[in-house]
């Protein structure tokens, strides 16, 4: 009997370890088109930057063999940690002050409540799978029953490590406070509900910042079949979710997930927009890249609608103008089906965008930890007037554009 415990408690201890252990490499691969950036892609490599003629992005040795197998020109492989070592998370945030861990954002939120009651409302969209509250901050002039407000929602970190997605939205949330004052930001809130989600996986971003240095996390913390932890949620939503490219390696940076919508984070944004039907334009913010990406991902085809189409790209062509970043369909970067515009648009026919903030380019996943003060403001700043932009839009959009 004791025996039988001991191999039952070894057998969990491998487990386990296995699950910790970090076997990906942040990698250099040649790759020339979007096509060749798609079949990467497919075999479950996490695609964070397109250069002249490869990519760089994260794979673990699971995907490695079979970038090998499948005749891809792999020109690095350095294991991750190789950078997250260089940085030590808690001299990181008290440098820059610019990320927010789960806790220091719900007490900032909560402040920011308290003092502005006249514009800010508080809830919660349901809970991540760890059990933390997915908060939703409504910015507007209370509802006046007799004039028919739109609304818009602006999303962050549906990637932990994307921290700055956050950091944008809490900027955004402060900026409406402090210039509830001045007429045009009074008018928007008069007009519109602004309704932002901070931080949907905020299970990843505490894991994030739970060990010394970072992880350079991604996906969410659910415990999968096969003892790793997490499902990309960006690949969890159901249009065309079952299309090629969805990735059913638990292990991979792009696990699609057991079934659409199988997260508790990604039925809670489906909730969301069950409940708020005037939602006329969503955002869903990322890094990195300096990107303004609109439907389709999952395919090439451009969006069928004319209407729609020609929206969609007036739009993107003026937030590129606002915010300098280059505007194109998220197929343009590789074709990967279940992300949320994807589905906020072909399943509610809602304009949508996924914006991917700075840097432009990085080396490692440095990129997701950026430490210049001066360019992650600046970047902030265009990306609020770029938010405003859409806000004043968001009235009326099919009219105005
Ligand atoms: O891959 C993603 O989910 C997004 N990029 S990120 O580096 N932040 O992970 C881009 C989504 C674009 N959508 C598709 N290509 N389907
Ligand atoms: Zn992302």
């Amino acid at each position: 009997m004791l025996i039988r415990i001991a191999i039952l408690y070894t057998v969990l201890l491998t487990i386990a370890c296995l699950a910790e252990s970090d076997n990906r490499s942040w990698v250099i691969i040649q790759a020339k088109s979007a096509d060749e950036r798609t079949a990467i892609a497919n075999i479950g490599v996490c695609i964070e930057e397109i250069l002249p003629t490869s990519i760089a992005g994260i794979a673990d040795t699971n995907c490695l063999s079979q970038l090998t197998k499948s005749g891809f020109i792999i020109k690095q492989a350095t294991p991750l940690a190789n950078y997250t070592t260089l940085m030590p998370h808690t001299t990181y945030m008290r440098s820059t002050e610019q990320f927010s861990s789960f806790e220091n954002m719900t007490t900032d939120i909560q402040h920011l409540a308290a003092t502005h009651p006249d514009i800010l409302t508080i809830s919660s969209i349901g809970h991540s799978y760890e059990n933390r509250n997915l908060l939703l901050v409504q910015c507007s002039i209370p509802y006046d029953a007799y004039k028919k407000k739109s609304g818009i929602l602006f999303v962050g970190t549906h990637h932990a490590r994307e921290h700055i997605s956050t950091e944008l939205c809490l900027k955004l949330i402060s900026y409406l406070c402090e210039h509830k004052h001045e007429p045009s930001i009074n008018a928007l809130l008069a007009s519109t509900n602004i309704y932002i989600i901070p931080m949907l996986n905020p299970d990843g971003v505490t894991y994030d910042y739970s060990k010394n240095n970072f992880a350079c996390w991604r996906k969410n913390r659910r415990l999968n079949s096969n003892g790793s932890i997490g499902v990309d949620l960006n690949r969890n939503y159901s249009y065309m979710w079952n299309g090629k490219g969805n990735i059913q390696n638990q292990t991979s940076e792009c696990y699609s997930g057991p079934q659409p919508f199988s997260e508790p984070e990604t039925q809670a944004i489906k909730a969301f927009f069950e409940l708020h039907k005037n939602i006329s334009i969503f955002v869903s913010y990322h890094s990195y890249g300096n990107l303004i990406l609109y439907p389709w991902g999952c395919k090439k085809d451009p969006i069928e609608n004319i209407r729609d189409r020609t929206i969609h790209i007036k739009i993107a062509k003026k937030l590129a103008e606002i915010t300098g970043y280059t505007a194109m369909p998220s197929s343009a970067l590789y074709v990967a089906p279940g992300d949320a515009t994807d589905w906020a648009y072909g399943i509610k026919n809602i304009i949508s965008f996924t914006i991917e903030l700075m840097p432009h380019h990085a080396t490692g996943c440095t990129g997701f930890y950026p430490t210049d003060k001066q360019k992650i403001n600046s970047d902030i700043s265009k990306n609020i007037d770029a938010a405003l932009y859409l806000c004043a839009l968001s009235i009326d959009p099919y009219n105005q554009v």
